[in-house]
Order: C-alpha cells, then structure tokens, then sequence
C-alpha cells in the first residue's frame, strides 16, 4: 500500500502542472483565433479531425465500459463462458468499414485544402504587378525578419505590412540555417530553407485585422538558436489604399536627420561602422547577400527594438549598449567600438528620426 502511494504521489503534481501550461501562451499567438482565408481553412481542419477523433473515444470507451460490466466474472458464475465472437464476419466488416469512412471524411477535405493552398502560380505570373497581386519575398535570419516587395525595389524589417482581403504570396527564404515562418492567427507555417524557396500565400481579412489590434503577431517556429523565442515580427494590415500610399511613401523615402542631436547621430552611424550592417534607405539595392543587418529605414515607426523590447529611447539605448543581454548569440554584439552616454543619446536621437509614412 505504501509503495503504491509513494508511485503514485505525483500525479497531483502533473495534474496541476497540465493546468498550469495549460494557461500559457498569449492570446494573439493562438491559431483558436483565425484572421482569414487560410487560417479558416486550416481551423476548420482541425476542428473537423479533433470532432472525429472525439467521437471514436466516446463510443470506444462506451462500449468498453458496457463490455466489462455486463461480462465480468459474477459469483456463482464462475464457469459460465459468453459466446465468444472472435471471427465473426459481420463485426470483423462492420469495425473495418467505419475506420475507412472516417478516413474518407477526413481525407477529402484535407486533400482539397492541401491544394487551396498551394496555388501560387501568381507569383510567376508575368503580369502580377499589373494585376496587383502582392508578392514578398521574406528571407530568415539569426533572429531578424527581412521583407523584400520585389515589384516595387522596396526592403523593410521586422515589420511585414500586408494589404488587407486579397491574396499576398510570399517567396521564404533563409540565410543562414533553417527558420519556420509563422503568422498564427493568419495560418502558416513554412519552412524557410538555405537552399530553396518555399511559395505560400495567406490573406488577412479587414474586419477581423481590426478586432485583433494594431498588429498581427508572426515567430519563428523551427528552433535556430540561443535566440529563436525571442525571433519576433509585426503585421500590420492595411486597406489596399493606405497599403498602396505605404509604398508610395517607401519608394520616395530618403533619411533625413532633423534636429542638430540627430546629425551628430546620423555621422555616428557612419563612423562607427553601423552604416556597413544597416541601410537606412527602403530602395537598398544591395544584394541580398550583403544586407546583414535589418534596414533601419523605418526603425522610427516600429512597435519594438530588435522585435521584442518597447520601441522607446531607454530601450534603444539598452539594446545598443548590450544587445546580448536582450538577445543572446544575436549578430550585431561586440562588431562595433564601445558607445558613450553623449555617443548614445545622439544615435537613439537619430534612430527614433527613421520613418517614411506622411500619414
Ligand atoms: C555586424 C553588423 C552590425 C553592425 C556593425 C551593427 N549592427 Fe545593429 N544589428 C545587426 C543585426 C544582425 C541586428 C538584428 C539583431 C537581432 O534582432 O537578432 C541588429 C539590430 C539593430 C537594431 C534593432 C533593429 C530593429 O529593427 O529593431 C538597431 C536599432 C541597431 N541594430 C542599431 C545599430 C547601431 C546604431 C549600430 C552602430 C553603433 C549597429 N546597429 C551596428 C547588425 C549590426
Ligand atoms: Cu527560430
């Protein structure tokens, strides 16, 4: 008795402990909560295979529990042997054809969703600027986003800024090691490879892109390092007019330091080698290869420093003074000389200057 008690003492623990993780997670990293087409889909997908798994349990535990209390052994009866069924055609084909048909009902929705999503042959279409359809090409890196509009020569990071109701294809990419990228509320993910490039497309519905607040949330989902949890991005969805005026903005954008702080930043930003990592253009026509850093273009306007801290000047000055505390094992640490208190208020100044939206 005592030793079946001491077994069986943590079981409580991990009954609490299921309750516990159970809590975790941020709601607007939940796929229970889908903001558009694919997203749908792939809700509906699941709903309809955990509602046909449910339902095996229900009846398979229903008709053991009837088994084992209408034929278990009773006193008197010892003896008493039920007709036993081992061979019997009509079960042996009823039990073979209801696993079958369940498969089927699964199986012709998933393969007709499988199909739904992997239509993108927009994205080799000659004509796809002419006919609006949007392609990004995102390219993963140790632990930054990087989003490339082809059809418009424009680069920015961290934040992917969508159009909202219509398709948006998206060419992945990684350049270092293997990166999943992963909008859960708009539906995903994918794999972005070093060697090949995977095609998805998603799309973010307006009325519910409003409910969800300013931003979608996006993660990298395939372990890459030190600092995968923390390899965040935003998504702002905007109407198709303020989407095109975003581009408009981003084509003209050019850098332009305003108050005498932020000039003083802006020469930092050369002479201490950060210019060489980092383009504060949106038209970097650099190659892909060369482009280490995130563009800082619209660094300004961004929701977060890094992805993940408060995009405020105490922030930027933490993250440039120590970027290894905030992300461990992250690119930028210990490349650039040692910054003073003045070096850092000048180049905060200046980066908190980066944006491009007239509105
Ligand atoms: C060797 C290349 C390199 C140099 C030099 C460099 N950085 Fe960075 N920087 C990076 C990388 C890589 C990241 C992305 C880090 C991450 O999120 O993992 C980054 C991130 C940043 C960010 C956050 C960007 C964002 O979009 O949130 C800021 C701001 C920044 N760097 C400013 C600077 C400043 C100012 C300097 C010069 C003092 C500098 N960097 C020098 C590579 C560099
Ligand atoms: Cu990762």
């Amino acid at each position: 008795m005592r030793k079946w008690l001491t077994k069986w003492r943590l079981l409580p623990l991990f009954a609490m402990l299921t309750l516990f993780l159970a809590g975790c997670g941020e709601p607007f990293l939940s796929t229970l909560k889908p903001a558009g087409e694919v997203a749908d889909m792939q809700y509906d997908l699941m709903v309809l295979s955990t509602l046909i798994m449910v339902v095996v349990i229900a009846v398979v535990t229903v008709i053991f529990i009837y088994v084992v209390v209408k034929f278990r052994r009773r006193k008197g009866e010892e003896n008493n042997i039920p007709v036993q069924v081992e061979g019997n055609h009509k079960l042996e084909i009823i039990w073979t054809v209801i696993p079958i048909l369940l498969l089927l009902v699964l199986t012709v929705p998933v393969v007709s969703a499988t199909f739904k999503l992997a239509e993108v042959d927009a994205i080799e279409d000659e004509n796809r600027k002419a006919e609006d359809a949007i392609v990004v090409n995102v390219r993963a890196n140790l632990y930054w986003w990087e989003f490339e509009y082809p059809d418009y020569g424009v680069v920015t990071s961290q934040d992917l800024i969508v159009p909202t109701d219509e398709k948006v294809y998206f060419n992945l990419i990684a350049s270092d090691v293997k990166h999943s990228f992963w909008i859960p509320s708009a539906g995903g993910k994918m794999d972005t490879n070093t060697d090949n490039v995977n095609q998805m497309w998603l799309s973010f519905d307006s009325a519910r892109a409003d409910q969800a607040g300013e931003y979608f949330y996006g993660k990298c989902a395939e372990l890459c390092g030190p600092s995968h949890g923390l390899m965040d991005f935003k998504v702002k969805a905007l109407s198709r007019d303020e989407f095109d005026q975003w581009i408009s903005d981003m084509e003209g954008a050019q850098a332009v330091a305003s108050t005498e702080l932020a000039v003083q930043g802006e020469q930092l930003f050369e002479e201490k080698g950060c210019i060489a990592c980092h383009a504060v253009s949106p038209t970097d026509e650099r190659p892909a290869a060369a482009r280490t850093a995130p563009n800082l273009a619209t660094f300004g306007e961004r929701a977060r420093v890094a992805g993940i801290l408060p995009n405020d000047a105490e922030n930027i000055r933490n993250w440039l003074k120590d970027p290894e505390t905030y992300k461990p094992g992250n690119k930028m640490t210990n490349t650039y000389p040692k910054l003073s208190d003045q070096e850092l208020d000048a180049l905060t100044e200046y980066l908190m200057g980066l944006k491009v939206s007239s509105n």
